[in-house]
Order: structure tokens, then sequence, then C-alpha cells
């Protein structure tokens, strides 16, 4: 669509079973009352509130990894935000936004994205900015913390089956970016890069720069006539910019980094859907992590930092 103006769908994944502190069920009240919705209808897009998604009770097979915690409740809710990415990506100038909720809610918006994308006959990619690649199985957390597996149910890796839902589609990893990546288990060390996934660590970050990189997979996106899905969790940013996060972890990206990153997705168009995950407002200090990712969020629906009204650098 030539509009750069979108219907943006506000969804709220009240999750907080994939950590292993309590808040993150508070992160959708507080993206609501950072203003979220004034913020993108002020930038001229149209915003419907579609209110939190609930659970499912499903039923899973006990686990021989004894780590494991609330597997059943992850499960049920991986059911569920699937269902509800399905549904809330029908529309093709809309721009579902999930309001997490811990990071396992993208084990379910990926796997349901994924399917609308396969029936659009699209290319669905992954823009991942997180610290940690997400990519152990049931088999391999030693943490249990399932917020520690969705990148490698979403791909579909084996060891899922029967204790997670089916997948309703698998996103192929030749078409997943990760950004920021900076805590990786030994257990997830090589497996990212193996299964084609393109790992852009802060080390890389450091040394090449976050825009030609980023220019690199847009690129790839846009060529492919891709829908692109970005998955922010909060502890890709520098704890100190972004305090209200359960597992921070120092070198993160930095205030401008961020804002460039979504300064660049906006102008390419290419977004076609956004997770804000592993919010965590009982940790935050005065809202202030919660209103940073909404300021991200209008970066990446037009909103400018600097607004000079012409760039003139000749
Ligand atoms: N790899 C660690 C574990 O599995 C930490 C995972 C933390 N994940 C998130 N989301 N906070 O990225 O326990
Ligand atoms: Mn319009
Ligand atoms: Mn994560
Ligand atoms: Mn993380």
């Amino acid at each position: 669509t030539s509009s750069s103006h979108k219907h943006c769908r506000l969804i709220g994944a009240p999750i907080q079973d994939g950590t292993g502190r309590r808040g993150c069920e508070m992160g959708p009240s507080a993206f609501r009352a950072a203003g979220i919705a004034e913020a993108l209808l002020g930038l001229g897009h149209r915003v419907t509130d579609l209110g939190n998604v609930a659970p499912l009770t499903v039923e899973t097979a006990v686990h021989p990894n004894p780590a494991l915690k609330h597997l059943p409740q992850v499960a049920g809710w991986t059911a569920a935000l699937a269902q509800a990415a399905y549904d809330a990506s029908a529309d093709p100038d809309g721009l579902p936004v999930f309001m997490g909720g811990d990071h396992s809610m993208a084990a379910g918006t990926l796997t349901g994205l994924a399917r609308r994308a396969a029936e659009s006959d699209r290319k669905l990619f992954v823009l991942w900015l997180d610290a940690h690649s997400d990519f152990h199985t049931l088999d391999t957390t030693e943490s249990g913390n399932l917020h520690g597996v969705p990148m490698a149910y979403a791909i579909g890796k084996p060891g899922f089956d029967g204790y997670f839902p089916t997948p309703l589609a698998t996103v192929n990893p030749r078409n997943i970016c990760m950004m920021g990546i900076r805590s990786v288990d030994p257990a997830e060390r090589v497996m990212p890069e193996d299964s084609g996934i393109t790992v852009h660590d802060m080390r890389k970050i450091d040394e090449y720069g976050i825009a030609p990189l980023l220019r690199a997979f847009l690129q790839r996106v846009h060529k492919a006539n891709g829908l692109l899905h970005v998955s922010l969790d909060v502890d890709f940013l520098e704890p100190g910019i972004a305090p209200g996060v359960g597992t921070t972890v120092p070198g993160g990206a930095t205030f401008r980094e961020a804002h460039l990153i979504m300064e660049m997705l906006y102008e390419t168009g290419l977004v076609s859907s956004v997770d804000l995950a592993e919010l965590n407002p009982f940790l935050d200090e005065r809202g202030r992590t919660a209103t940073l990712l909404v300021d991200l969020l209008a970066s990446l629906m037009g909103r400018r930092v600097l607004d000079y009204p012409t760039r003139s650098f000749a």
C-alpha cells in the first residue's frame, strides 16, 4: 500500500509465566498508561485497542527436563497468541502491536504471523532485537524459563512436539536477523548461525555500526517483497536507559542506536507487525522504560526525534 498511515491494532499479551520474576503481566497496562495509543494517533494512524488476550487451557505431556517452569501455562498462551496474531494480521494495511508480557509471547506471535504470511504468499522476515538469542529447546534450558525458547520453537526445531502446540506455521531461519545479542548460553552458542539465522552481536555492531548491518537485511526484505515482524525485547537496550526489565545485560543499544533502527525501519515502510516484550513495570523507574518503548514505537511509525524541516549536508 502507498499510504504510510496504518490501522494499528493493540493487543495485550500479559504473560509472565515465561520469566523467573513477576511483573510482566502489568506490561500491557503500562504501555497504555504511557500513552501508546495517543502516540500513534498523534502521528495520524488509526488505532484500535483489542484488549488483552487470555490464555487457552491446553493438555501437555510431562517433560523429562525437571527445570521447566509453567510449561502448560506457556503452551496455553502460545496457542492463544498464535491465533490472535493470525487474526490481527488479516488486514494488509494494518499493523498489529503485541504488548507483552515476557518474550515467550513470541512463540505465539511468530507462528501465527508465519501462517498469515504463508496464506498471503508472502515471506515473513523477523528482526529480533534482544540481548539474548532465546534459542533454547525444552531439553537444553537450564533455567527452565520459557522466555528462553521462543525462537527455537518458531523455526520448528524438534523437541516441542506434544509439549507446545503444533506451530500454525514456522519461520524460515534464513529470513531472521538478530541484533544486539550479548548473552548466549553454551547450549545456544553455535546453533542460531548453523540454522541460517543472521546474528549481529554487539561485537559486530561496535565494529561496523548498526546502520549498514540493518540496511543489508532490509534490502533483502525489500527484494523478497517480504512482511517484516520486529520483535523488540527491552533488554536489547542499555540498562541505564531501560531499567524496567528482569534480565538486564550491560552493553546494550544506546538511545540513538535504538532510535536510528526505528527511523530506518519507518523509512523503508516494510514493517508489518511488532512485539514489545519483557517490559516489567514492577522494576521500572517512574514509567521511564514504558515511555521509552512508546517513543521508540513512535519513531518506528514516523516520528522524528530531531525534526528539522529540511536536511542539507552539502
Ligand atoms: N538464556 C537464559 C535462559 O535461558 C536467559 C534467557 C533470557 N531471555 C530473555 N529474553 N530475557 O530474551 O535462562
Ligand atoms: Mn490510511
Ligand atoms: Mn528475548
Ligand atoms: Mn532478552
